[in-house]
């Protein structure tokens, strides 16, 4: 074993431990009241889930393993010569539990380059779609085509012990996150680059690399892809694409088949999606008023009107949080060092004063401020990297290190096969006729 592997075999062995006393001493605990609203309006609020790798607060957002993004940025190994944290030092503290070393990043770095290699079939699959196929769709194929080299689904048809699920679960990830960069270049330059494929380099970090194989070098946009890869690859476990790749592994479907599932959960417009509709939305606005730069009395009309035909705002607005999404503010950081010129991120500044106060004034949205998804296009964009379609695969590539770490906790922790109480509106008429008798 790695000693990466055998650090998270040890952090799991002494969690098991605590879970069981847990379990065991406070298991009658009652965390909170589940209402009919909670059952019909998305389960918001309830608690029902454990995920080891980040916790997210409502008003201050995302914490990985208790540190913020700020202090992500602060405290995580960077690449030589940059100021962005490597995400091969993310994925480490989501497993690991523990502020990595540069030597453990490095070390992470080349387990994945050496990894990396994509069978040929793979590619076959992408080639048999059509060109025009989503590059989501393309991504979820392949990363199902991929399924073959499951390590976990083969041990398993032999006969392996519980025990050892955990092991096999860890051999995939690893292999999984090292292929994602190439597959998602791959349609990428497949899609919109005649075919035109770029070799890796396997003496680049796992986002230079990325950044690379895309056909984007320059030291600029390598951070970008550093920063983006970290700051979307966790969202605690609720989220669709965490929630449904815990979900399907706890069938034991191994991790090719849990993470296209999370990556189908992705690819919808109120989740991932919404990055390539924040940009459509804005350059059809910037088409409408003839400008690259409206005003925000342009904007102001435009949300209202977007709102008026029954639409969301794209990049507006969270399930949990209800501030400003630091991933938001992170991005912001960025492009005032690196583009504050930029048309389109001035925009996305401009939308940002405007919007929050319309869609409080609607009295009935609860979150008002933007998301994640407000400023990735923009940035990607100004680099040239301009087909919004794709925004979301590099999105997938980010969240697979969040929801992978966390299938590997969910092995080892040996969590049995999710499956809630469903109701019918005939059931919950029933109870509520019942309770009211009673009161
Ligand atoms: N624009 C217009 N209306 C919005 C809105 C927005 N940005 N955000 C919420 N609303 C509406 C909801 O559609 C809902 O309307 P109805 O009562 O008519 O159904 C009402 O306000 C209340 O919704 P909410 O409780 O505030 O928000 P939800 O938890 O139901 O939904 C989310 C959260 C993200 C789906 C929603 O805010 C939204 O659709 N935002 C735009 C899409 C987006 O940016 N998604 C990305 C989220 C981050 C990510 O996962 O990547």
């Amino acid at each position: 074993m790695g000693y990466v592997k055998d650090s998270f075999k040890s952090k799991a062995d002494q969690l098991s431990q605590e879970i069981k006393k847990i379990v065991a001493e406070h298991g009658e605990l009652v965390l909170d009241k589940v209402t009919v609203a909670q059952a019909y309006q998305g389960m918001r609020g309830i608690p029902g889930l454990i995920t080891e790798t980040s916790l997210l607060d409502s008003n201050e957002g995302i914490r990985f393993r208790g540190f913020s993004i700020p202090e992500l940025r602060e405290r995580l190994p960077k690449a030589e010569g940059g100021n962005e944290p490597l995400p091969e030092g993310l994925f480490y503290l989501m497993l690991i539990g523990e502020v990595p070393s540069a030597e453990n990043v490095e070390h992470i770095s080349a387990t994945w380059a050496r990894r990396s290699h994509v069978p040929n079939h793979v590619f076959d699959v992408i080639e048999a779609l059509p060109v025009s196929t989503h590059p989501m769709t393309q991504f979820c194929a392949a990363i199902l085509a991929l399924q073959t080299e499951s390590k976990f689904a083969k041990a398993y048809e032999e006969g392996i012990s519980k025990k050892e699920h955990w092991s096999y679960v860890y051999e995939d990830t690893m292999t999984l996150i090292a292929r994602l960069p190439r597959i998602a270049a791959y349609i990428y330059r497949r899609k919109y680059k005649n075919g035109e494929h770029i070799q890796p380099d396997g003496m680049l970090d796992w986002s230079a690399n990325f950044a690379h194989m895309l056909g984007f070098d320059s030291d600029s946009f390598k951070e970008l892809m550093r920063l983006y890869l970290t700051i979307h690859a966790d969202h605690e476990g609720g989220n669709v694409s965490a929630h449904t790749t815990h979900l399907v592994g706890s069938a034991l479907s191994d991790p090719y088949y849990s993470l296209t599932a999370g990556m189908a959960g992705l690819a919808g417009p109120l989740h991932g999606l919404a990055n390539q509709e924040v940009i459509r939305w804005i350059e059809e606005l910037q088409e409408k008023i003839g400008t690259q730069e409206p005003t925000k009395e342009q904007i102001a009309d435009y949300i209202k009107q977007t709102l008026s035909e029954g639409k969301v705002v794209p990049g507006y607005g969270h399930a949990v949080l209800r501030k400003t999404d630091p991933r938001f503010t992170a991005q912001m950081e960025f492009a005032k060092k690196h583009c504050p010129d930029d048309a389109t991120v001035k925009t996305v500044w401009n939308v940002y004063e405007v919007a929050p106060a319309i869609l409080e004034g609607t009295g009935k949205i609860k979150n008002p401020w933007p998301n994640v998804d407000a400023h990735s296009g923009s940035l990607l964009k100004h680099y040239g990297l301009v087909e919004e379609d794709f925004y979301t695969v590099l999105f997938g590539v980010s969240r697979s290190l969040g929801v992978l770490a966390s299938l590997c906790w969910d092995r080892a922790l040996g969590f049995p096969l999710e499956r809630p109480k469903s109701m019918t509106t005939e059931w919950i008429q029933k109870y509520i006729a019942q309770q009211t008798k009673l009161a």
